[in-house]
């Protein structure tokens, strides 16, 4: 007895010693580790942009995450083809940049449609650079949080359980892609004067034809009259819906058994974070907006603020043509650097 009680202490001792220094190591190496493949993950960017052998036909679709990409790959696939449904998935006809092709080594120069056209969510100081065209889309940053919150509930877990709780890590720039503060602000800036054209959800939502035809302008593309009926159909929130297989990031990154079912093409509402969000969380995220977006214009800071726009308007069907004017256009269209 009086043996055992010391070996049974120093057991313990040596057992808990062992689990902290466990957890202390685990802990310290698995922040090392996260730090070595972000680093990995920046230099391979930064060498596949100095490597891009730019080409002025080349059109980049970029946004912070949730903005209404998809939307633009869509419209931009519709303009430069027959516009049939017959790819098995919209990646297939513009890839996603940083996901698909720059881990794969996949070359630009490499795609074989013309024009070629990408998808990416690369900071303006990410994005390779070139002569090409490049599409910035913009969505008030109110409704892109909850739009990624309904995203991340099902692809990202852990990031938020609530759609409050996942705005806060948002509004902070703690999610994928980090600040939507600074990727806003660095494209809108776009101090290489790159070929940018500005597009907002808002405006693509008000009044989907003028929004339309500015795209095709920008691509130099001559929209023949009998093709937009079907331009605008298919680029309505209806018919995106209906299709959302083809839309959806299950191609990504397969939806883990227990995440809920939301379709990709959830609801294309401008306002829809008034349903959603805390009002103090409202107001300080435009506070935000009012610190650090101001330099973009008026009409510019109204939207992405989520004070303009056409709250609450569903964004299907698509308007009749001609019939309502454009809420929140950035004014500047297409520019090389504000
Ligand atoms: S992603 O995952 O970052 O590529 O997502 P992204 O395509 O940028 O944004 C998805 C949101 O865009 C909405 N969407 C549309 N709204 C209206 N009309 C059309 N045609 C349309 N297509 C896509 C989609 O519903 C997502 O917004 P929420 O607010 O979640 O509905």
């Amino acid at each position: 007895m009086y043996r055992k009680r010391p070996r049974k202490t120093l057991g313990a001792l040596a057992g808990s010693m062992m689990s902290l220094a466990v957890r202390i190591d685990h802990a310290v190496l698995m922040r090392c580790q996260m730090k070595l493949r972000d680093l990995h993950r920046r230099l391979t960017v930064l060498r596949y942009g100095l490597e891009y052998d730019g080409s002025e036909d080349d059109i980049f679709i970029v946004t912070y995450p949730k903005s209404g990409t998809t939307w633009l790959q869509m419209i931009v696939y519709q303009l430069t083809t027959d516009g049939e449904m017959n790819f098995a998935h919209i990646e297939d006809v513009s890839p996603f940049l940083e996901i698909a092709m720059i881990p794969r080594g996949q070359k630009i120069q490499d795609l074989p449609a013309t024009p070629r056209v990408v998808k990416s969510h690369l900071s303006y100081h990410e994005i390779p650079k070139g002569p090409g065209r490049y599409i910035y889309g913009v969505r008030n940053g109110l409704d892109v949080g909850v739009s990624y919150h309904y995203h991340a509930r099902k692809y990202l877990p852990g990031l938020g359980n609530s759609t409050n709780e996942f705005f806060g890590r948002f509004a902070a720039g703690g999610v994928p892609y980090g600040s939507w503060f600074d990727h806003v602000s660095g494209w809108l800036r776009n101090k290489d004067h790159l070929n940018v054209l500005v597009v907002t959800y808002e405006e693509l939502s008000a009044d989907l034809e003028s929004a339309v035809k500015r795209i095709a302008d920008f691509c130099g593309i001559t929209i023949d009259p009998a093709a937009m009926p079907r331009i605008l159909e298919r680029c309505s929130f209806a018919f995106m819906r209906e299709h959302d297989e083809k839309f959806s990031f299950e191609r990504m990154r397969p939806k883990p058994p227990a995440a809920p079912e939301t379709a990709f093409i959830r609801q294309g509402k401008v306002g829809g974070w008034r349903e959603e969000l805390d009002p103090r969380a409202v107001s300080e995220f435009q506070e935000a907006c009012d610190r650090q977006l101001r330099d973009f214009g008026e009409d510019m800071f109204r939207v992405l603020s989520g004070r303009g726009g056409r709250e609450g308007k569903p964004a299907s069907p698509p308007p009749p043509a001609g019939g309502l004017s454009p809420a929140g256009q950035p004014g500047g269209a297409s520019h090389r650097g504000a």
